[in-house]
């Protein structure tokens, strides 16, 4: 629609980085084209389906985050919304696979909605799913939500937190967004401090009235995790109870897995693949994880799982070919940045996101199947195996290239020295946030 996109990043110098990529990036890819058509394979199909791939940025994650005991600023970090776009914007423009934001309220609140809306759109940038939060307490806010939110045992608390859910969605409407992700904190810190039961049950009659509230094209997200800030029973805490409310709820509200909201060594795709079959798959949060919320880049830590999971998203998808329903679940970034340029880390995690779901197209599907079928153990683990063995890096540096992005994201950011540039312009301001989730 925009015939010319706003650039935050000199196009002239993405185009003389990739000038600089060009030769080697050639006979990467043609080596790579060579290896796979022997494999029956054609990597121009790759190649173009993975132009298609897109991962939502959160806008939290532009901003350093911190941990439990200290925050360390970054430089030229964004102090309002309006700033992270800018820094969206210089993702998606070098890695050409993040065209959506996912905002988070009441930290990315503007008066003026329509500016916000018009200044992404500028940048070729949309909104994916709006983020409510009732886990923190907003200055001048009549009720605290220190125990509890849509749970509290207090009918005036949870009015407040339906409220500020409901006006999340008229802050989505008024972007363009179409989904409400609700994330919750809620639980109890000692036994006996809830009734189990009863908490769940306040939950679902306050989700009730924010569905109630949800416009006919909208989706609600139920994100789960296990503990924290709870550290005894949080009240939505595993994928069985989310999908249980999102069954209760209705056809609207769906499941969502962040990947690093579970115990150690979950099998996290039989989730995917679970909550596929009984289509409440709402989208995910990738990010990743060693121990428990430790939101790491995407495929620092277990980049095999995050292959696996797209290899259940890739059957899910070729089973819901042809039929009547509509498999599109949303995806996002959900991580936080402690010790590294947290621009760099959202490219990096976007194309990891990228690789795993082009290896997952890379799966001999047919061979799969009927290793399954012959029970033939070794030859179905090796089928999955070679695809993500592969090292698809040239399909997707070929793919940013034709899309107008760069051929190495962090190379080319590091070029151009956008850092430095915001450094100057944004000044840090005693006691503002650049977001960033503790
Ligand atoms: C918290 C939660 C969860 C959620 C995020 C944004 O752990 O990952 O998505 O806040 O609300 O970090
Ligand atoms: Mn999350
Ligand atoms: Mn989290």
């Amino acid at each position: 629609m925009t015939a010319a996109q706003n650039t935050v990043i000199d196009a002239g110098r993405v185009a003389e980085h990739n000038a600089q990529q060009q030769a080697a990036l050639a006979a990467d890819y043609e080596a790579l084209g060579g290896m796979l058509a022997r494999r029956g394979v054609d990597i121009e199909k790759l190649t173009a389906l993975a132009g298609t791939f897109a991962v939502a940025v959160p806008s939290w994650g532009v901003g350093t985050g911190g941990t439990r005991f200290a925050r360390f600023p970054g430089r030229g970090e964004p102090r309002n919304v309006f700033e992270k776009m800018e820094d969206c914007a210089v993702i998606h423009q070098l890695t050409r696979a993040t065209p959506a934001v996912s905002l988070h309220f009441p930290w990315d609140r503007t008066d003026d909605p329509q500016a916000l809306r018009e200044l992404a759109e500028g940048y070729g940038l949309g909104f994916d799913a709006v983020n409510s939060n009732t886990f923190q307490d907003q200055q001048g806010q009549g009720h605290s939500y220190k125990y509890g939110s849509l749970t509290a045992t207090a009918g005036a608390v949870r009015a407040q937190a339906v409220a500020h859910n409901i006006d999340c969605i008229e802050l989505g409407k008024a972007l363009g967004s179409k989904a409400l992700t609700v994330w919750v904190g809620d639980g109890a810190n000692f036994p006996g401090q809830h009734n189990l039961r009863g908490a769940l049950e306040r939950y679902l009659d306050s989700m009730r009235d924010i569905y109630g509230a949800l416009p006919a094209d909208w989706l609600m997200f139920i994100e789960h995790k296990l503990f924290e800030p709870a550290f005894y029973a949080t009240t939505i805490a595993d994928w069985g109870t989310s999908f249980a409310c999102a069954t209760e709820l209705g056809p609207k509200a769906k499941c969502l897995v962040d990947l690093g909201h579970h115990a150690p060594n979950t099998n996290i795709e039989m989730i995917v693949a679970r909550l596929a079959q009984f289509g409440k798959l709402g989208g995910f949060h990738f990010n990743d994880s060693k121990y428990g919320d430790d939101d790491l880049d995407s495929g620092s830590i277990n980049p095999f799982q995050l292959f696996l999971v797209f290899n259940e998203l890739a059957d899910a998808a070729q089973r819901a070919k042809g039929g009547d329903s509509d498999f599109a679940p949303a995806y996002m970034l959900d991580q936080s940045h402690n010790v590294t340029d947290p621009i760099e880390s959202l490219m990096t995690s976007a194309v990891e996101v990228q690789r795993a779901f082009v290896q997952a197209a890379l799966v001999d599907r047919n061979a799969l199947r009927a290793h399954q079928e012959a029970n033939d153990v070794l030859q179905a683990a090796q089928t999955l195996k070679a695809a993500y063995r592969t090292d698809v890096s040239a399909i997707l540096a070929m793919a940013r290239v034709r899309n107008g992005g760069a051929a190495d994201p962090v190379g080319c950011y590091r070029a151009a020295g956008y850092r430095d540039g915001v450094a100057e312009r944004r000044p840090a301001k005693a006691g503002v946030s650049g977001s960033g989730i503790v």
